[in-house]
Formats: structure tokens, C-alpha cells, sequence
């Protein structure tokens, strides 16, 4: 990949530096910008330590060197327990219809408000190191400086959780990640330990499904949904309280590889999802997501056939429309990794006034673990204080002190309150924060309410929401995990579970993990099974974006091609709002037919065909046909089911490729400009499925 010109730009000036045999080392360096130790001291020299003599050792009173080396022993930090991979950007929120009759949360007091946000994408389970495209659930973490506080939404990519109260979630963590002895497997859950868990948490299944579906290997940050997950509470300046369910709607729609791409991306470019998201803000094509809220009252939660604060169950916009407030959009890469993405602290129970949490048994505990783990992970109280934790929007002030790293000392004698002194700041019973006064009663008991007690109902509705070749995907990645875990009981109780679910999904398992005996289903609470209706919300392919707006469109060629069709599909892909790259047998350039050297942005054996979106394919005098790298570039695309366009030059690849006289929707000829365009239009919708038939089985 190339470097942007943002990554350049801070390159300015060469200056000379002695060596020890007194040559010239060459650095890129600031202008007129000293080196110097953390006590401020110029240094000389940054390459040879102080010692006794050439021969002899190294001086203990070299404090350049000691402080130099000290620092980088303390470099790291723990990494987050989980979601340690992850990557941020800054933006804004816009207020696009006031709620002020509904909640006095400050974002939503005006129409055309906005309020600064960070916001931290991350996988579960893999650790810092990881790659992106690991079949996983995906953070939505977004953090909003209010002018009344910080307000972190703390959201997955899937409107559901796999367990229903947290006191599981340590057991649900350790068994997902790699196995206490053997270290492995590395952010993956098909493994028995996940699948033995799982298996005995009926709870799960839900969330199962869409776990097995396109949702956990998305296209990309900007392509997925973020959700609340929980029912939280908005709330009136006079108290009253209405139900609600946050959901963050990406405007290039929803977006999704396939399995055997995010296998293959993992190896091309383990990055790809922050390289995608760093790239899109650099280019300056900010992605956005529109803020949809479900808002309901005691009467329509009552009336449900759900608990709504079973995180286990979501709430069909079918049901309960999701009703659009405000736009998110992301204009501002950090400038330091480690400054802003690592060290945000995102907790569930940075609320403000006008929004507050319900008896979610998960959200609960959730409210208590994020400020906790944040006291291991930066090292003391005072995390708070970093610039991308701070507040920006209010002023904070109160009486905590001391602590590691403080950095905001109070002046004067005043550090308490009640004081007599007149000074530092009081609580405001009106301004303050008041807690929305639910009443609350019962026993005092370890207890699950018999309302949560549905595990597969949703699920079944959630399968049957998918269009065929979904719903092929889910199974096929059932298939896949459960043939990686070892033990046979393991899949067979899975397969229990799934008759619960549906039937010709259980079978279609049992058949091709090779049961020996199909298991009788799981026992469920055949009271409260209900059969729902599909709701097609939840499909990503009946929900296909409306342009290519964001996406990349791989353009192969070699020496000789035509350079006015190129230029016509660049045309073609500018207009659309796409990115066209450049794959070529040489990165120094490519020269067309007309003898113009043109910019190559990739070289053949290095950027496969799983990162693009669509293809086209140009050779010139090198047909391509006997280079293994531009033969798996187009049969890849064909077998992921992509928009391909064709130059007539391509015939003896496409031969090569065992193509010839394959044709379909998704195969395109391109000659001019016309069928540049006409092949751009195909391109905005998703993939060509009907071809996925012939690669089944
Ligand atoms: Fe969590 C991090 C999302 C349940 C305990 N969680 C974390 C992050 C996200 C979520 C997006 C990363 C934040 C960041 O970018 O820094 N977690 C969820 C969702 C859940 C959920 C959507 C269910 C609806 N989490 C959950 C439970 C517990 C935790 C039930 C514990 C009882 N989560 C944590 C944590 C983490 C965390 C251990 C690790 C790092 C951190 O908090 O800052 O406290």
C-alpha cells in the first residue's frame, strides 16, 4: 500500500549528524527542532553512549542514555481484557431533530446541534496484534463531550449479547479466548473450549446467529451497524422517562466479505480495516453513520412479547420504528495511536443528566467493570485528566486530589465540601444529575424472571430474516467452527440447540459435520416459544446500499493497455464516489497504449483481489494469463461473487481462468465510456449471489 500525504507531510528537512568513525549520517528531522532529554537538556549525540574509552564500558552517569532506555522499558501498558484491538478517530455528532419534550440530554436539545465525539472500533477477542478481519463481534464505542459531560455509548456492531447478566461474563471471555495452557487459538472462536461454553448456555443462541452471519466479518468499520444493545432511559427536565434503543445506521449501508476473503485479507493486509478508515478520512470521504432511536413507553414494553431488558433480545424495527436524530461523522484522525485510541477510557456509566440506565442485569454489571478495568489499565485515578478522556464541552470541577500523574491541583486551602470559606464549588439539585426515581422492590435473591426465559424464538426469527445465501453462510460457518472443535459431544449438543432454531438448518449441520446420530433438541421452555414473523431489517442483502459511494475498484492492467478506457472508468468511478487503485506487474508505473507512463498504486503479487470491491481487467501486450497472481486475482473475484469488468485484451486470462462463455449480471465488457458507466451501476448493489450456486456444495 502507498503511503498517504498525510504520512509524508511531516517529513521537511535532511540533517547531518558525526558517526563514530566520524561519517555523515543523514536524518529526516523538523526544522531548527532540538533533541533533548524529558528534563528538557539538548543532546549531542543520540547514536554512540558516553564510555570509558573505545573499547571500554559504558559510563552509569550517562543519563541521556539511561533516561532514553528507562523510558522505552515502560512503554507498554496492558492491553484491554478485551477489545484490545482497536482503532479511533475524532468527529461530530449533529443534532438533527430536537428531543427536548423527551430527554434534556444536551446533545439532543436543538436541531443543527453539535457536540465533539471519539469514537474506538475494536474486535473482541483477538489481542493488539491481531488481524482485522477475525470472525468476530465488532465495538461501536462512542464518546460524546457533551456541554452537560462526557456520555460514552458503549455499542456493539450487533443489537444483542450473549449472556444475560454479567456476573458470566468472565467465564464467557475466558472461553473465547485462546486456552489457558496451550495459548491458542488467537482471536478465533472456533475451538472447542468456545463452543463447550456456548453450548451450555442456551442464552447464547441468539446472538449465536448472528455471530455465524456476515455481520462478524464486515467490509469494513464504516459499513456496520453499532448498537446500544441495552433498553436505557431518556429522561425530562421534570422527571418523566420514555424507553430507548440506540442505533447507529451506517450511510454506506451495510457491507460484508465473505468468509474465504476475510481468511485471505487476514494475510494480505492484516490492517485492512484501519488502513480503510485512516485512508477514507485522509482522502477526506468521512464516513457517517445516522443515529436512529427506538422509543418506547411502560404500556408498548409491557405489551411486548420480550423483556425489554433482556439484552438477549432485540426489539424488530418492524415493531418499533427507529426514528433518526442526528448524523455521526468522522473528520479527524488521531494524531498519536497510543495518546488517544489506547488510552480512551470508554465506561457505561458516563451518563448525563437526561439519559440514565434501566435493571438490564448486564448493563448493571457492565456499569461497574469499565471504571475498574480503566484503574488497572492506565494506572491510577487520574485517566480522567488525558486530553481524549477530559471533558471538553463543561467545566470540571470538584475536590478529588492527589493520585498518580495529577496534573490538575486545586489552588488554595479549600479540598472539601461543606466549607465555611466561600469557596470551590457546591452541588446543584437542579442542574445536578438526578437519578430517574424507578421504583424498586422484591426480595433480596439470585433470580432470573421467568420473562427471559425464551432463548430460541428470536433466534428462529433472525434465521429465517435471511435471504437463502445467508442463511447458507450461517451454516457454512457452523460447519466450519464446529469442525474445528474436537470434541464430538461438543457439536452435538450445538446441533441440539439448533433444532430448536430450525429444523432444515439443524439437519443440514448434522449432515455435514458427519453426526452419527442426530441429537434430540435441547430442552427449551416450550411455554414461551412463539413463532415470529421474519422481519427483513435484519438482512444485509435484502438491505443492499444505494451507491458505491466509499468503496474501492481494483483496476488490473500491464503494459499496453488502454489508456482511454482507463480513463473512462476512472471517470465512471469518480462520479460514483468510488477509489480506483492501479494493480500492475511493475509499482514504478504502467504505460498505455498512447505511451504515457501511468501511477500504479499496487503491484500484482500484493494486492490479491479480496481487498476491492468490484475488479476490472485491462492487460495490454502482457495478457496476464500466465502470471498465477493475476489468474488467482480473477478468479477470486468470480468466486466472491463480484462485479467484474472485462477488456476484450482479457480473453486469454479469462480463458486461463476457465471463464470463457461463463456469463452473468456480474460480468461486464467494458469497451468506452458507456459501458464504463453501465458497469459502475452494477456495481453499487452487493455481490452477484446467484453465481454463489455454483461454488455450493
Ligand atoms: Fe464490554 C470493553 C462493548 C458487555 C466489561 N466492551 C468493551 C468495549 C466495547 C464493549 C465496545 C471496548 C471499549 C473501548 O473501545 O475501549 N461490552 C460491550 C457490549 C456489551 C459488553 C456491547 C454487552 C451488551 N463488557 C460487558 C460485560 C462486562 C464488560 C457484561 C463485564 C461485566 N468491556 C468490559 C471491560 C472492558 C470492555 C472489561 C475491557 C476494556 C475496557 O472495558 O475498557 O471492562
Amino acid at each position: 500500500m502507498t503511503e498517504t500525504p498525510r504520512q509524508t507531510a511531516s517529513i521537511e528537512t535532511l540533517t547531518s549528524e558525526r558517526g563514530a568513525g566520524g561519517e555523515i549520517h543523514q536524518h529526516a528531522t523538523g526544522k531548527d527542532e532540538r533533541l533533548t532529554t524529558a528534563q528538557g537538556v539538548v543532546i549531542a549525540d543520540n547514536q554512540n553512549s558516553l564510555r570509558a574509552g573505545a573499547p571500554g564500558p559504558t559510563l552509569l552517569e550517562d543519563f541521556a542514555m539511561r533516561e532514553k532506555i528507562f523510558h522505552f522499558d515502560h512503554e507498554r501498558i496492558p492491553e484491554r481484557v478485551v477489545h484490545a484491538r482497536g482503532y479511533g478517530a475524532h468527529g461530530t455528532f449533529t443534532c438533527t431533530r430536537a428531543l427536548t419534550d423527551i430527554t434534556r440530554a444536551a446533545p439532543f436539545a436543538s436541531s443543527g446541534k453539535e457536540t465533539e465525539v471519539f469514537v474506538r472500533f475494536s474486535t473482541v477477542a483477538g489481542s493488539k496484534g491481531s488481524a482485522d478481519l477475525a470472525r468476530d463481534v465488532r465495538g461501536f464505542s462512542v464518546k460524546f463531550y457533551t456541554d452537560e459531560g462526557n456520555w460514552d455509548l458503549v455499542g456493539n456492531n450487533i443489537p444483542v449479547f450473549f449472556i444475560q447478566d454479567a456476573i458470566k461474563f468472565p467465564d464467557l471471555v475466558h472461553a473465547v479466548k485462546p486456552a489457558p495452557d496451550r495459548a491458542f487459538p488467537q482471536a478465533q472462536s472456533a475451538h472447542d473450549n468456545f463452543w463447550d461454553f456456548i453450548s451450555l448456555t442456551p442464552e447464547a443462541m441468539h446472538m449465536v446467529m448472528w455471530q455465524m452471519s456476515d455481520r462478524t466479518i464486515p467490509r469494513s468499520f464504516t459499513t456496520m451497524e453499532g448498537f446500544g444493545v441495552h433498553t436505557f432511559r431518556f429522561v425530562t427536565v421534570e422527571g418523566v422517562s420514555t424507553f430507548v434503543k440506540f442505533h447507529w445506521k451506517p450511510r454506506m449501508g451495510l457491507q460484508s466479505v465473505l468468509w474465504d476473503e476475510a481468511v485471505k485479507s487476514n494475510g494480505a493486509d492484516p490492517d485492512r480495516h484501519r488502513r480503510d478508515l485512516w485512508d477514507a478520512i485522509d482522502r477526506g470521504d468521512f464516513p457517517e453513520w445516522d443515529l436512529g432511536v427506538q422509543m418506547f413507553d411502560q404500556a408498548f414494553a409491557d405489551s411486548f412479547a420480550f423483556d425489554v431488558l433482556d439484552p438477549t433480545k432485540l426489539i424488530p424495527e418492524e415493531d418499533c420504528p427507529v426514528e433518526i436524530i442526528g448524523t455521526l461523522r468522522l473528520d479527524r484522525a488521531v494524531d498519536n495511536f497510543f495518546a488517544e485510541t489506547e488510552q480512551v477510557a470508554f465506561c457505561t456509566a458516563n451518563v448525563i443528566p437526561g439519559i440514565d440506565f434501566t435493571d438490564d442485569p448486564l448493563l448493571q454489571g457492565r456499569n461497574f467493570s469499565y471504571l475498574d478495568t480503566q484503574l488497572k489499565r492506565l494506572g491510577g485515578p487520574n485517566f480522567t485528566k488525558l486530553p481524549v478522556n477530559a471533558p471538553r464541552g463543561c467545566p470540571v470541577s470538584n475536590y478529588q486530589q492527589d493520585g498518580h500523574m495529577q496534573t490538575a491541583a486545586r489552588k488554595g486551602r479549600v479540598n472539601y465540601e461543606p466549607n465555611g470559606w466561600g469557596e470551590g464549588p457546591r452541588a446543584h439539585p437542579l442542574e445536578g444529575y438526578v437519578s430517574y426515581r424507578a421504583p424498586v422492590t422484591g426480595p433480596k435473591a439470585r433470580l432470573r424472571p421467568e420473562s427471559f426465559a425464551d432463548h430460541y424464538s428470536q433466534a428462529r426469527q433472525f434465521y429465517i430474516s435471511q435471504t437463502p445465501s445467508e442463511q447458507e453462510h450461517i451454516l457454512s460457518a457452523l460447519v466450519f467452527e464446529l469442525s474445528k472443535c474436537v470434541e464430538p459431544a461438543i457439536r452435538s449438543r450445538m446441533v441440539s440447540h439448533l433444532l430448536n432454531i430450525d429444523l432444515g438448518l439443524a439437519q443440514a449441520a448434522a449432515d455435514r459435520l458427519g453426526l452419527v446420530e442426530t441429537p434430540k433438541a435441547a430442552p427449551a421452555s416450550q411455554a414461551t416459544q412463539m413463532d415470529l414473523a421474519p422481519a427483513p431489517s435484519l438482512s444485509i442483502q435484502a438491505n443492499p446500499p444505494a451507491s458505491f459511494k466509499g468503496r474501492i475498484m481494483g483496476v488490473m492492467l500491464s503494459d499496453g493497455f488502454d489508456g482511454a478506457l482507463l480513463a473512462a472508468l476512472e471517470q465512471a468511478v469518480s462520479e460514483a464516489g468510488g477509489v480506483i487503485r492501479i494493480v500492475a506487474p511493475r509499482i514504478g508505473g504502467a504505460m498505455c497504449s498512447n505511451n504515457n507512463l501511468h501511477a500504479v498504486t499496487d503491484q500484482i503479487g500484493g494486492a490479491p483481489s479480496v481487498l476491492f470491491d468490484a475488479i476490472a481487467v485491462l492487460p495490454g501486450v502482457d495478457d496476464l494469463a500466465s502470471t498465477p497472481a493475476a489468474v488467482d486475482f480473477l478468479k477470486d473475484a468470480h468466486v466472491h461473487c463480484k462485479h467484474i469488468g472485462l477488456s476484450e485484451s482479457a480473453a486469454d486470462l479469462v480463458m486461463e481462468c476457465g471463464l470463457k462463455g461463463a456469463a452473468d449480471e456480474g460480468l461486464h465488457s467494458l469497451r468506452d465510456s458507456d459501458s464504463a458507466h453501465s458497469f459502475l451501476s452494477a456495481c453499487k448493489g452487493l455481490r452477484v449471489w446467484g453465481r454463489e450456486t455454483l461454488f455450493s456444495g
